[in-house]
């Protein structure tokens, strides 16, 4: 039996071999010629029907290659797939990711309901509600001055410390929230290893008004921990003293030993626990960076924003639930229509860091081949998760959207009301073209068309249409929409995953390379020959031994 045999059989009565997924297919087939265009002909009411808001946020699925008969369908295939069931298990605190032995709960962390949530016999809220205060209390210190540095001055800039989970989110909350940023404190982030990003980071700082966050869920990641060090360097060249780290260092982790032994007093060790994943951690001790900069209160909002969009995947049935939704039609193109990937086009430049935060929430939570019950899969999972600001997209990759081969459905995210009222003539600007694009995109142009408008019959010219988007309407950045945006996208992910029988919530992807990484290092300066790769890796550590050395006179 060939490998591909082996697969498939592995895989009879899997996900995508269920009866409803061949009615799926069948229906795909009558779906693939059919134009949006003459859906919304025949339906003036489209947008009605296929359109939903929760609290301040709307969302708008009209413009998508579907009709009644597919979301039923697709809704189907999510009650099967026994997606209330998982739903279920995830906010009550079971151990659902079982590779790690983990219970996945940052519902918990913004459960503002406060009703008990139980791990191990244990009510986590109490802890979780103690370590919001205390983030807000030393907030409070550094905000109002009354926290000094060791030379008796006040934070002027704190330095987040961490990588991939411990600092996508809180950077891309902070720039979001930056109209609500505190005028006296900056932050900074430095989460790559090269030592560029360390460096022109204390470059243009002063030890003695500079407070960092070593923001690490481990506390032995490598990037991290180099950078931690070499900040220490820097800051003890200065100030002459250990004992000044105290006022200056601060940590979020869930090991304490290590943290001491760095030398953080552990009074300002902020913890969290097992249960948070390192990319749905922003909630969390994590988040030290946004409480600092925007303050406990507007943390709270964000918190208070994403438990409503808890409340509303938990208990709003499926066919109404927002999340599912966007994840149903994911799946609609990832598994029917083959679409590999999926593009995030905010219009608001607050939110020009979303799509870097969510190609880490969405592949490193699904892009994944072998499910739960350890087998293969022989279907498609994670998608590619790419994007940038729209209008800026638009002078650039768009071409591709709107005249490339590929199919490739797009969310457009959108602030109504700007932090800006002073620039109206900008905002419209921006929201003419998000209508103009999701239409161009839906409707396109016919030859006929564009002869009538060009006239010229250019096939170039011509626009195929029936490129499928989704519109995210947000009525204003507040901390409250953007925790209802970024809970949204968290629970697509979790349906998607359901759907495609994942662990969404370990990520050995990243294993191998970090193993491979810690045996080259000392290789790379070794005297002996290496001959213990394969051949173009010994020969491109051979080259860098032999290369990366400067050279007289450069
Ligand atoms: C996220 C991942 C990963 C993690 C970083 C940092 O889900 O686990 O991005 O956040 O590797 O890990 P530490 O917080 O342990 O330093």
């Amino acid at each position: 039996m060939s490998a591909v045999q082996a697969r498939r059989e592995t895989m009879v009565g899997g996900p995508l071999h269920r009866p409803v997924c061949r009615s799926l297919r069948a229906h795909q087939q009558a779906m693939a010629t059919m134009h949006m265009r003459t859906l919304f002909e025949a339906d003036p009411a489209r947008f009605e029907r296929f359109s939903i808001q929760v609290g301040d946020l709307l969302l708008d699925y009209s413009k998508n290659r579907m009709t009644d008969e597919t979301m039923r369908l697709l809704l189907e295939m999510a009650e099967e797939a026994d997606v209330a069931g998982w739903r279920e298990r995830m906010f009550r605190g079971d151990k659902i990711n079982h590779t790690e032995n983990r219970a996945v709960l940052h519902t918990a962390l913004r459960n503002r309901s406060n009703a008990p949530v139980w791990v191990d016999g244990e009510d986590v809220m109490p802890k979780v509600n103690a370590v919001i205060e205390k983030m807000g209390a030393f907030a409070e210190r550094v905000r109002s001055g009354d926290w000094r540095g060791y030379t008796g001055e006040r934070i002027t800039d704190v330095v987040n410390i961490g990588i991939g989970g411990s600092d996508l989110g809180p950077q891309m909350v902070y720039q979001a929230l930056k109209p609500y940023r505190h005028p006296r404190l900056k932050l900074h982030f430095i989460s790559n290893v090269d030592g560029a990003h360390v460096k022109e980071t204390l470059e243009a700082l002063n030890p003695e008004t500079t407070m960092f966050i070593v923001s690490s869920k481990t506390f032995t990641t490598q990037e991290t921990m180099i950078n931690a060090h070499t900040a220490r360097d820097w800051f003890l060249a200065q100030s002459q003293a250990e004992k000044h780290i105290a006022r200056h260092f601060v940590a979020v982790s869930t090991n304490r030993d290590a943290v001491t032994g760095f030398g953080i007093d552990p009074a300002n060790m902020f913890e969290f626990w097992d249960w948070v994943g390192g990319r749905y951690s922003l909630w969390s001790a994590i988040g030290l960076s946004i409480v600092l900069a925007v303050g406990a209160e507007r943390f709270v909002e964000l918190l208070e924003g994403a438990h409503e969009m808890d409340e509303h995947f938990r208990h709003a049935p499926l066919a109404e639930n927002m999340p599912v939704i966007l994840a149903m039609l994911g799946i609609w193109y990832n598994n029917f229509f083959g679409a590999e990937s999926h593009a995030i086009l905010p219009y608001d430049h607050y939110l020009r860091s979303l799509p870097a935060y969510l190609e880490q929430a969405d592949m490193e939570s699904n892009g994944k081949s072998v499910d739960r019950d350890g087998r293969l899969v022989d279907y498609a999972t994670g998608q590619i998760i790419w994007g940038a600001t729209g209008i800026n997209g638009q002078h650039a990759f768009y071409q591709l959207l709107h005249q490339g081969t590929r199919l490739i459905p797009a969310d457009f995210i959108v602030s109504l009301e700007p932090h800006t009222p002073d620039m109206q003539a900008h905002h419209d600007i921006l929201i003419a073209n998000f209508l103009a694009q999701t239409e161009a995109l839906m409707r396109g142009r016919t030859l006929e068309e564009t002869r009538a408008q060009t006239g010229q019959a250019a096939p170039h010219k011509v626009f195929e249409g029936n490129h499928p988007s989704n519109a995210i309407l947000l009525r204003k950045l507040t901390p409250h929409a953007l925790g209802m945006l970024i809970a949204l996208y968290e629970h697509k992910i979790f349906v998607q995953g359901v759907i495609w029988n994942l662990d969404s919530y370990d990520q050995w992807g990243v294993e191998l390379g970090k193993q491979l990484a810690s045996r080259i290092l000392p290789e790379l300066h070794a005297d002996a020959p290496v001959a213990g790769h394969d051949a173009s890796t010994n020969a491109l550590i051979n080259v860098y031994r032999r290369m990366s050395q400067p050279r007289a006179g450069h």
